[in-house]
């Protein structure tokens, strides 16, 4: 039995960290395990500039803890102002490393989003011509659509037809949480690929709504049928390179959760690395969790692999860790993977 892994420092293709109080509460939960991560650029205001970005940025490597190496990412909001020659001067200068497209409305801060697709077109086609990445939030937000269709409506009306528009675009469907992007994604040719959350791989919407409403498992996408999820394990574990994660770690203050309207998001940076190992070995992939982790990313992203290593192991007493992050908004709820967690990160 293999009760130690040794594999290259993981990055997160998918975060958010907020601002102030909250970024400071949940960096370092990310900065002890992780070398980088694509950071999300829904603040209130978004950031949308490439200034916006660099002084965000700023803002993050100052909110880091004492020695802590870690390398944040910065993306920017697409909207139908976006600037194109703003988006290549950032790109040039290495500070942007991805473009956010959030149709507006479908999640928590989109409202700045993309309304009308061909707005933006000037902008995809500049992406496409320099090779910057766009991020896409994939769910129709059109309020006729049930919200357990919303993303595999969205792969018909946005995605496909935006691929052909602009066939050179690469592209990274986020947090996918059906089989239909699972399929998708599998049957394209190069130039897209698929994030795919540590919460999604865990839960489906029995966990969210059985014997109770669950708001701590509640978030965009929603999580769907037990038959989606089994999908999204087999492309998580199957060493497929066009699939890594993005765990979408979404801190909110429990107050803003537990409540009659409550947010969307699950906070997993905490013991995430540790719930993949669980699932991966779950599924006889242990040796496939470093491709997941560590090295399918940077591939897509055309980076360079983490120099440094993660070690995990396996140990007979479950690892205990916080079941709560505080912070001076409000203390935020660990993800509850809903078994015991023996890999520890060492
Ligand atoms: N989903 N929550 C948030 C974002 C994501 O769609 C997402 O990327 C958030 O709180 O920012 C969530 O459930
Ligand atoms: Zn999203
Ligand atoms: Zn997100």
């Amino acid at each position: 039995m293999t009760d130690s892994l040794l594999i290259h420092r993981p990055d997160d293709w998918h975060l958010h960290l907020r601002d102030g109080a909250m970024l400071r509460a949940v960096l370092p939960e990310t900065a002890r395990h992780f070398g980088r991560a694509i950071i999300m650029p829904n603040l209130v205001p978004p950031v949308v500039t490439s200034a916006d970005a660099g002084a965000y940025r700023d803002r993050i490597l100052a909110a880091l803890p004492e020695g802590a190496e870690f390398d944040p990412l910065m993306t920017l909001y697409l909207t139908e102002g976006t600037d194109p020659a703003d988006v290549a001067a950032a790109h040039a200068s290495g500070l942007v490393k991805a473009v956010k497209l959030y149709p507006a409305g479908a999640t928590t801060n989109s409202d700045s989003g993309v309304r009308d697709i061909d707005k933006v077109r000037p902008v995809l086609e500049v992406m496409a011509e320099i090779g910057l990445p766009l991020c896409t939030h994939g769910e129709v937000t059109d309020p006729e659509i049930d919200i357990f269709d919303r993303e595999a409506v969205f792969i018909d009306r946005v995605m496909d037809p935006l691929r052909r528009a602009v066939p050179e675009l690469r592209v990274v469907m986020e947090h996918i949480t059906t089989s239909d992007a699972v399929e998708y994604v599998s049957s394209a040719s190069a130039g897209l690929a698929a994030t795919i959350t540590t919460h999604h791989l865990v839960i489906n919407r029995n966990h969210l709504l059985v014997g109770g409403i669950r708001p701590h498992y509640y978030c965009l996408p929603v999580a769907k049928r037990e038959t989606h999820r089994l999908a999204l394990r087999r492309a998580a574990t199957s060493g497929d390179p066009r699939f890594f994660l993005g765990t979408d770690s979404a801190p909110h203050p429990d107050h803003a959760k537990e409540t009659g309207c409550g947010c969307a998001g699950c906070f997993t940076a905490t013991n995430t690395m540790s719930i993949l190992a669980h699932v991966f070995e779950e599924d006889g992939a242990l040796e496939r969790l470093e491709g997941f982790t560590s090295l399918n990313g940077p591939n897509f992203y055309r980076l360079p692999v983490n120099p440094g290593t993660l070690h995990l192991e396996k140990q007979a007493e479950p690892m205990s860790y916080p079941a709560k992050i505080a912070c001076d908004d409000g203390d935020v709820t660990v993800f509850d993977p809903g078994f015991p967690l023996h890999w520890r990160v060492i």
